[in-house]
C-alpha cells in the first residue's frame, strides 16, 4: 500500500481535521489491514464451504490442494466468477428497480414519475423489435418495460435483448460460439452460484465461461438500467457545475445524495427545488445538493447537481462539518459514516429495504408517496442544518469546474454539427487520420491499495497527451471532476497536438458557451453501456469486429465486485482492459494466463495488470497503436 494517501487537495485538508479529531478514516483503516494475507490477496484461500477456509501450501504434503481436493485453479476461478456473480446482482436488481418504475408509470400507479424522454422511448422501443407505429406513449413504455422485466425470469430460451439489439453482429457470433450467450439474468447469476458450489464444476475454464455469461448479464442489466431511467428522467445533455468538497456550502443546507439509483435522487433533486422555501425559513440560504458516487453522477448528467467526492473519500464530506444529512440508496455506501456522523450533526438516511446500517436513520422510500418521502428526507435536514456547530464547519476551499453530461446522444449531437448523416464519422475519420489514436473509457473506483485518485489522473494525462480521445463513468469520472479534467482548461494542459486540434474542431461546432472537457463524463457505472454503444458504432462504421477497433478500457482503481464484472464482459465483447491493482487471479498461473492471454485468443478482449500508472498508460497507447496498425494493413 502506498504511503501517500491521495493527491486530492481538499481530501488531505480533511485527512489531517480527521487526524485532528482522532477519527480513524477508511485510509487509516487501510493501513491497518496491513500486511495482507498472501493467500487471499492472490486468490488461493477458499471459504466456500464449512470445512475451509482451505488454502493452498504447496511445499506440505496434502496441502497443494483443498480438503475437498480443490485445486489453485480451481479456487482462484471459483473466487473470481462469485466477484462477477455479485457485481451483476447488483446491477441488474438496479436495472429490474428502474423497469419495474417505469412498468408502474405506464400503469397509471405511480403520480410522482412520468415518461420525461419520448423520444428515448420510441428509438428504445424500435432498438428492441416493439411497434411504435400509430401506438400511445404509456402504451409502448409499458412493453418496453415488460421486455425488460422478461430479461430477468423467462423461461423461453431467447438471447437476451439488450444485448442482442446493441451489440454488433460478429460479436453475437462470438458469444453464441462460445456458449456464454445468456437468455435469463436471474439464472445465469443462480446457476454461476451453482456451478461453483462445492463438489461441483473444478474445470476452471468451464467455470470463467460460466462467469462471463453472468457478465454478459451485468452487461445486460445495466444497459436496459440507461435507458429506463433517460425514459424517465431525460437523456442529459451538457450541463457545467463544480466538484470537490469545495462545493460544499456553509450557508446552505447541504444535503449528499449518495449511492446508486436516480430513482430516489431524482425526486430528491425535484422535492428539494419545492422546498428552498423551507430551508430559508430556518435561516439558510438556500438548498445545496451535491453527489457522491454514481447516483451522483446520475443527478450531475441529468440536473447539473455538484460532485462532492468520490468513493474513497465520502466519509470526508461529513468532516467539513456542513453536510446536514448524506441521503443513501444501495451500493458503495460505507458502514463507517454512522460513526463519523456521530461527531456532528449529520443526519444519514438510508432509504432501502435492502442497506439499512445500525443506528442510522431509516425512512423507507416509497415510489408510491416519492415527493413526500424526499420532502420528509429534505425536511430532516433542515432540523439538522438547525443543529449544525459553526464552530465545526471548516469546508476546504477546493473546486474545480465541471462540463458532464456527455450521454451518447449528447456527444453524437455535436458530432452532428460536423457531419449531419453519419456523427460517428467524425470520430473514426479522426482516427483514420491519425489525429487521435483511438478512445479510452476509464471506469471503476477507488482503491486504497494505492494513492486515491493518482492512477486515475496520471493514466488520463498520459493517454491525452497520445492524443486519446477519453470517456469515463463513474468514481474515475468524479477524480477527473475534481481534479479539473472535465473542463476546456484540461486540454489546453494535457492534450497532445492531434488531441487538441481534434477537440478544436468540436468546440467550433458545438458553439456551447463552454469549451468541452478533456475527458467527457458519461454517467455512473450503469452507463458504461453508453461508452460500449459508442464502442458498438465505431465497429460498425469501421467495418470491423470489436476486436480490431481502437477502443480501450481502464480501470486505474477497480475494488467493487461490479468493477469485476464490468471488466469481464468489457474483455467478452472484445475490449483490452487494464486493472491497476494486482488482482486475486495471480495465485493461479493457469486461471492468469486464461484472462490476460487466451482471452485474447478467443474474444480479442483480454486483462492486463499494471499498478505503475506511466506503464499502464505506456501500454494502452501501444495497444491502441497495434490495432490501427492492423487495421491500415
Ligand atoms: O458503481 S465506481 S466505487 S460508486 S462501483 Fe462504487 Fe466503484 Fe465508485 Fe458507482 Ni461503480
Ligand atoms: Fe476447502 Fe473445498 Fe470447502 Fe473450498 S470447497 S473450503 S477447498 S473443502
Amino acid at each position: 500500500m502506498s504511503e501517500k494517501r491521495t493527491i486530492d487537495v481538499a481530501a488531505t485538508q480533511m485527512l489531517d481535521k480527521a487526524k485532528e479529531i482522532g477519527f480513524l478514516t477508511t485510509f487509516d483503516r487501510a493501513k491497518a489491514q496491513e500486511p495482507r494475507c498472501t493467500f487471499g490477496n492472490t486468490g488461493i484461500c477458499c471459504r466456500i464451504c464449512l470445512q475451509g477456509p482451505c488454502r493452498i501450501l504447496p511445499k506440505k504434503p496434502g496441502g497443494n490442494r483443498g480438503i475437498c481436493g480443490a485445486a489453485d485453479y480451481t479456487i482462484v476461478a471459483r473466487n473470481t466468477v462469485r466477484y462477477i456473480a455479485g457485481g451483476a446482482s447488483a446491477h441488474s436488481d438496479h436495472g429490474r428497480h428502474i423497469a419495474e418504475t417505469l412498468l408502474h408509470v405506464a400503469e397509471g400507479k405511480l403520480k410522482d414519475y412520468q415518461v420525461t424522454d419520448t423520444e428515448k422511448l420510441m428509438r428504445v422501443a424500435k432498438k428492441i423489435g416493439i411497434e411504435t407505429e400509430g401506438r400511445g406513449v404509456m402504451e409502448i413504455a409499458k412493453d418496453v418495460a415488460t421486455a425488460a422485466l422478461d430479461e430477468y425470469g423467462r423461461m423461453h430460451e431467447e438471447d437476451l435483448t439488450w444485448i442482442t439489439s446493441n451489440c454488433t453482429d460478429s460479436r453475437l457470433e462470438v458469444l453464441r460460439k462460445t456458449n456464454i450467450m445468456p437468455t435469463n439474468i436471474n439464472l445465469s447469476i443462480a446457476q454461476l452460484l451453482h456451478q461453483t458450489h462445492v463438489g461441483n464444476d473444478s474445470d476452471p475454464i468451464n467455470i470463467i465461461f460460466g462467469g462471463l455469461k453472468a457478465a454478459l448479464c451485468d452487461y445486460d442489466g445495466m444497459a436496459l438500467a440507461t435507458d429506463l431511467s433517460d425514459i424517465l428522467f431525460g437523456t442529459g445533455v451538457p450541463v457545467v457545475t463544480e466538484a470537490n468538497l469545495g462545493a460544499i456550502k456553509a450557508d446552505k443546507v447541504n444535503i449528499a445524495l449518495h449511492g446508486h439509483n436516480p430513482l430516489l435522487s431524482q425526486i430528491v433533486v425535484k422535492a428539494a427545488r419545492e422546498m428552498e422555501g423551507e430551508a430559508k425559513a430556518a435561516g439558510a440560504a438556500g438548498i445545496n445538493l451535491v453527489g457522491i458516487c454514481c447516483t451522483g453522477n446520475e443527478v450531475l448528467t441529468r440536473e447539473g447537481v455538484a460532485i462532492a467526492t468520490n468513493f474513497a473519500t465520502q466519509e470526508l464530506a461529513i468532516l467539513t462539518g456542513a453536510m446536514d444529512a448524506m441521503v443513501v440508496d444501495v451500493q458503495c455506501i460505507m458502514p463507517s459514516l454512522r460513526s463519523l456522523a456521530e461527531c456532528y450533526h449529520t443526519k444519514i438516511v438510508t432509504t432501502m429495504p435492502i442497506m439499512k446500517i445500525p443506528g442510522s436513520y431509516h425512512l423507507a422510500f416509497d415510489e408510491h408517496n416519492a415527493i413526500n418521502s424526499a420532502k420528509e428526507i429534505i425536511r430532516l435536514a433542515i432540523d439538522a442544518y438547525k443543529k449544525r456547530d459553526a464552530a465545526k464547519v471548516c469546508i476546504p476551499d477546493v473546486k474545480n469546474t465541471v462540463v458532464a453530461g456527455f450521454t451518447l446522444e449528447s456527444l453524437l449531437n455535436i458530432f452532428k454539427q460536423i457531419n449531419a448523416d453519419n456523427p460517428i464519422k467524425v470520430l473514426t475519420d479522426a482516427i483514420e487520420a491519425g489525429e487521435i489514436k483511438g478512445v479510452a473509457l476509464f471506469a471503476g473506483c477507488n482503491n486504497l491499495k494505492g494513492t486515491h485518485d493518482e492512477n486515475h489522473i496520471t493514466i488520463a494525462t498520459e493517454l491525452a497527451k497520445n492524443d486519446v480521445f477519453l470517456v469515463a463513468t463513474g468514481c474515475a469520472a468524479q477524480a477527473f471532476a475534481k481534479e479539473g479534467l472535465l473542463n476546456g482548461e484540461g486540454v489546453q494542459k494535457y492534450a497532445g497536438e492531434g488531441l487538441k486540434k481534434f477537440h478544436a474542431r468540436l468546440n467550433a461546432a458545438a458553439k456551447l458557451t463552454t469549451e468541452l472537457p478533456l475527458v467527457f463524463h458519461m454517467g455512473s457505472c450503469v452507463d458504461n453501456s453508453r461508452a460500449q454503444e459508442l464502442a458498438n458504432m465505431m465497429a460498425r462504421e469501421m467495418g470491423l469486429d470489436n476486436r480490431d477497433i481502437p477502443y480501450v478500457a481502464t480501470a486505474p482503481e477497480a475494488m467493487s465486485e461490479k468493477a469485476v464484472a464490468i471488466g469481464s464482459w468489457n474483455v467478452a465483447l472484445g475490449n483490452p482492459v487494464h486493472v491497476g491493482v494486482v488482482v486475486p487471479t495471480v495465485g493461479s498461473s493457469l486461471v492468469n494466463d486464461v484472462v490476460t492471454k487466451i482471452a485474447e485468443d478467443v474474444f480479442g478482449g483480454f486483462f492486463f495488470w499494471e499498478t505503475d500508472p506511466v506503464k499502464a498508460a505506456a501500454r494502452l497507447v501501444e495497444i491502441l497503436d497495434e490495432r490501427n496498425w492492423k487495421n491500415a494493413m
